[in-house]
């Protein structure tokens, strides 16, 4: 059973809530030029890919200025928008802490900054990641309420002990999620966005399969999170995740879990709708190694 995992607590100058100061003040100018140098590129790259509610919510927020935003500016807007707030973490935390924050719209986010040698890859969430990534969608107020359904059905999967089928809903929504436009698939999902390379290959490589949204099958679909996806679905509209999050009775989907088998990461069901039917070149060809 995952729902007892083991109490862990925060490392030294955390509070019991793993929250720990933003410290902006101590931030180096080397650290804000990164910040800057990601900014830039990501910016160049997101108009006509990242959907309408990123950009909108990017500008909204002015997280540019001149390097590493401070939270207590960030939350100013961002409370006044969604009622939603950033909180600094020192990096990953345990689940249950993770959905509490999000079950009262609070979003833990990294306080670190990656180094500059290390700009396009990382293991753990930095600031950038956090901020750039996942901040901009929670001024949208539908993507707001879903982040907290989220962070309560979170609650309730622990309980479950399926946790790891809610959480391929997360990865391959909020993390790399895309949606369906009039122009054309725009990308919403903070693990894309934040990506110089994801950010083309989500959208323009041939190789991953993209895929219409639907909840069972994202719950039982594995992911990577070592390398580009080999697999992306495609909501219609983000209104789809906050509807389908909030009318689903999670309990009888578990149950069903416990029987189904997960599907292969690159298979294709007759049930899928098929947005790009990959060919998986990349992952073929050993990826990222
Ligand atoms: N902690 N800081 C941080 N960021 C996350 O995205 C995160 C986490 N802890 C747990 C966690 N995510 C997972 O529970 C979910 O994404 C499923
Ligand atoms: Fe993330």
């Amino acid at each position: 059973m995952k729902a007892d995992a083991t109490f862990q607590a925060p490392p030294p100058g955390a509070r019991p809530d793993w929250t720990i100061d933003q410290g902006w003040e101590a931030y180096s100018d080397a650290e804000h030029q990164v910040w800057i140098t990601l900014y830039e590129r990501q910016t160049a790259l997101l108009p006509g890919r990242a959907c309408d509610a990123f950009l909108r919510g990017l500008d909204a927020l002015d997280l540019h200025r001149t390097g590493i935003p401070d939270f207590a500016r960030v939350n100013e807007e961002l409370s006044r928008l969604t009622g939603w707030s950033v909180v600094a973490v020192p990096g990953l935390v345990p689940d249950d802490v993770f959905f509490d924050h999000l079950a009262n719209r609070r979003f833990p986010a990294g306080q670190f900054i990656r180094k500059p040698q290390e700009l396009d890859y990382l293991q753990e969430p930095d600031i950038f990641h956090d901020v750039f990534g996942h901040v901009p969608m929670l001024t949208d107020p539908v993507f707001a309420d879903y982040m907290q359904a989220y962070g309560k059905g979170g609650q309730r999967a622990l309980g479950f002990g399926h946790l790891h089928n809610l959480a391929r809903l997360y990865w391959y929504t909020v993390e790399f999620g895309l949606m369906e436009t009039a122009a054309g698939l725009r990308i919403y999902g903070a693990g894309i966005v934040s990506s110089y390379s994801e950010s083309r290959f989500a959208l323009d490589d041939p190789s991953p399969n993209r895929l219409g949204f639907d909840l069972e099958r994202v719950m039982r679909t594995p992911y990577r999170i070592d390398d580009f996806q080999q697999v992306y679905f495609v909501v219609p509209a983000l209104q789809t995740l906050l509807d389908v999050t909030v009318e689903t009775d999670f309990a009888p989907l578990y149950a069903r879990l416990e029987t189904a088998s997960d599907i292969p990461i690159a298979a294709i069901e007759p049930a899928d709708r098929v947005f790009t039917r990959g060919t998986q070149a990349y992952a073929n060809a050993g990826g990222r190694t």
